[in-house]
């Protein structure tokens, strides 16, 4: 195993103003380790020929004489036979189940092929659906293909990534909406790709002549990772010789969830003590508040598109590719300059000394004309940073990006706070809202709005320990409206709830999930909404205010 051990120094004066003297002050820096995981497990997700999938028998009788296509295979929660009910299985990322989508191009349907890594094919099970999941990397090249552009054409999916064409009795054409150009041409051909007769039209051109001039940069063209590359590091975090986290990273191109969920953590550690068993963004919104011709007026996005950002550094982690750790701050498009692309694609490391030393984990997302960041800071105090960045891009045929419009981010968080059960979540407010007490338990699972006025926040502990995370919300975190619902939802732990599933509306369905269930001394997961308003026309809006995101922050002894 290889083991890459950076010293990372830190500046002394960086960390006076911020309280973290007892380790940082004396000018020992923090020790940042990060190991390959083993993914061999993770490389029969990754192959699009997981042999199984196509081998059972029902799936051979849904399939045969149809044009078909493997789109992808994602993690879900574990259905290991002999891990019965709801419990969640150790520390192992190894441990998990599948759920592998097949697009049925002459019936219009999806089938969905749900097993585990470790059962025989003959377990797998196989379901079909009328919803047209998001194109894969090879499907848009052969999408390209269809319309006559050469084996070398470079082609994105774009917003929305399959066009609605839903026949009378259910069944769909699939049709991919694109963008392809040739390496020699200068400028992209946005296309409407019907995957079903196999016929290309173009594609109406967005908000060209309407659009508001706006500083968006432009789109670098840079390469996406194609979806299903695998990745996992673990991590440790040290000062001296005390080890501070401890951590597994998993890269936006393997995320877990129906459209991924950028940079996952699993297994976080804090001083030895469980924090977290996962944390991502598995759902990610947008709607435009002016109308635009071709912009929205909604759409859900993906977070396994990482697309190219800066990130100085000689080569990536050495039996680790996709992992890099930067000798100075990486740079998205929410970094000065604000431009598109970069030297990398993946998962950056770097060490902030002027936020008084966090480490800083991070990568860039594309999807259509947005770049996202997918950003998490861990401090030496037992801080984390969620945060996430908006921004994007002006294409030759798109200036959406100029056009008013919200994001809105979906954190799962799911806290393991010493242990899977006996967690317990409490909400505070103050002024109180029940006469004599700022703080109330959450008896049952319930969606909470945040309110400033009261200075809520909600807090996660251990009832044997005392233990625990409270979460406050960002100064920057906006505000929930009727299409960007909810802020946070406190919810009963279960392996199969990673995201809404792929939903016929874009707007979230988190409220399925509030089944009544009671929560003391349960496995609980936290879901946090910040919601962005990008005005790129608007100065002032662009340096440095394009990112969201609360703060973790740990309490009782740990
Ligand atoms: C990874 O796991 C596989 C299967 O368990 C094993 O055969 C292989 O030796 C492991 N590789 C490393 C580098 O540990
Ligand atoms: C995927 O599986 C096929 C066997 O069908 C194998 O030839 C190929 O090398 C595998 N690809 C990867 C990336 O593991
Ligand atoms: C597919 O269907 C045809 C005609 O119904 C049948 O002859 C053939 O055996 C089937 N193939 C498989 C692999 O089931
Ligand atoms: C649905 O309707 C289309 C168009 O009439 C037809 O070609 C297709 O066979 C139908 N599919 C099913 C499953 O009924
Ligand atoms: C392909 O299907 C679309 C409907 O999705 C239809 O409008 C178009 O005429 C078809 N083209 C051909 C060549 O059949
Ligand atoms: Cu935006």
């Amino acid at each position: 195993m290889h083991i890459i051990n950076l010293i990372l120094g830190l500046l002394a004066t960086a960390h006076l103003a911020h309280g973290n003297q007892k380790v940082l002050g004396q000018g020992a820096g923090l020790t940042l380790k990060i190991e390959p995981v083993n993914v061999s497990i993770r490389n029969r997700f990754a192959n699009s020929t997981l042999f199984g999938v196509f081998n059972i028998g029902q799936v051979r009788d849904l399939l045969n004489g149809t044009s078909h296509r493997l789109l992808d295979i994602e993690e879900t929660g574990s259905r290991n036979p002999f891990c019965a009910g709801t419990a969640k299985l150790g520390d192992d990322s190894s441990s998990t189940g599948f759920r592998a989508t097949v697009a049925d191009y002459t019936n219009g349907r999806t089938i969905h092929v749900s097993g585990d890594a470790f059962e025989p094919a003959s377990y797998f099970t196989a379901a079909e659906s009328n919803i047209q999941p998001h194109p894969s990397l090879d499907e848009i090249a052969e999408a390209a293909a269809i319309a006559g552009f050469s084996a070398n054409a470079i082609a994105y999916a774009t917003m929305p990534p399959i066009i609605e064409t839903q026949l009378p009795n259910g069944t769909s054409h699939r049709v991919l909406n694109i963008i392809a150009r040739e390496p020699h041409d200068d400028r992209f051909t946005p296309l409407h790709v019907n995957m079903f007769n196999r016929t290309a039209t173009k594609a109406p051109v967005a908000n060209q002549n309407t659009a508001p001039t706006c500083d968006a940069p432009n789109d670098a063209g840079a390469p996406v990772t194609p979806r299903g590359t695998p990745g996992t590091v673990r991590v440790t975090i040290l000062a001296g010789a005390t080890t501070l986290w401890t951590l597994e990273v998993v890269r936006p191109s393997v995320s877990s969830g129906s459209a991924g969920s950028g940079v996952e953590l699993r297994y976080v550690y804090y001083k030895g003590k469980k924090v977290l068993h996962r944390a991502h963004v598995p759902i990610l919104n947008v709607e435009y508040k002016e109308p635009a011709a071709s912009c929205g007026p909604t759409y859900r996005d993906w977070q396994n598109d990482e697309t190219a950002f800066t990130c100085a550094a000689p080569a990536d982690v050495a039996g680790a590719p996709g992992f890099r750790v930067c000798s100075s701050p990486s740079r998205t498009i929410v970094d000065p300059p604000y431009q598109d692309g970069g030297n990398f694609n993946g998962v950056s490391f770097y060490v902030d000394a002027a936020a008084g030393g966090e480490v800083v984990i991070r990568s860039q997302l594309r999807a259509g004309w947005y770049r996202y960041t997918s950003e998490w800071r861990l401090a030496a105090d037992g801080t984390m940073r969620p945060r996430f960045g908006f921004g994007g891009v002006l294409l030759q045929y798109n200036a959406c990006v100029c056009v008013k419009h919200h994001h809105h981010a979906y954190w799962r968080l799911d806290f393991d706070i010493d242990t899977p059960t006996g967690n317990l979540v409490r909400e505070y407010n103050n002024p109180p809202i029940f006469a004599g007490t700022n703080y109330h338990d959450k008896a049952f699972e319930i969606q909470r709005p945040r309110d400033a006025t009261r200075k809520r926040h909600w807090e996660v502990s251990n009832i044997a320990t005392g233990a625990g995370y409270a979460l406050i919300p960002g100064a920057s975190d906006g505000a929930a409206d009727a299409y960007g619902v909810g802020d946070v939802w406190v919810l009963r732990y279960h392996p199969d709830e990673l995201d809404d599933g792929v939903v016929p509306d874009t707007r979230e369905h988190l409220e399925k999930y509030l089944t009544g269930e009671p929560l003391k001394g349960m496995d609980v997961v936290l879901w946090y909404a910040a919601h962005f308003l990008h005005d790129e026309a608007h100065a002032g809006n662009v340096a440095g205010g394009h990112v969201v995101g609360p703060d973790l922050k740990p309490f009782g002894s740990w």
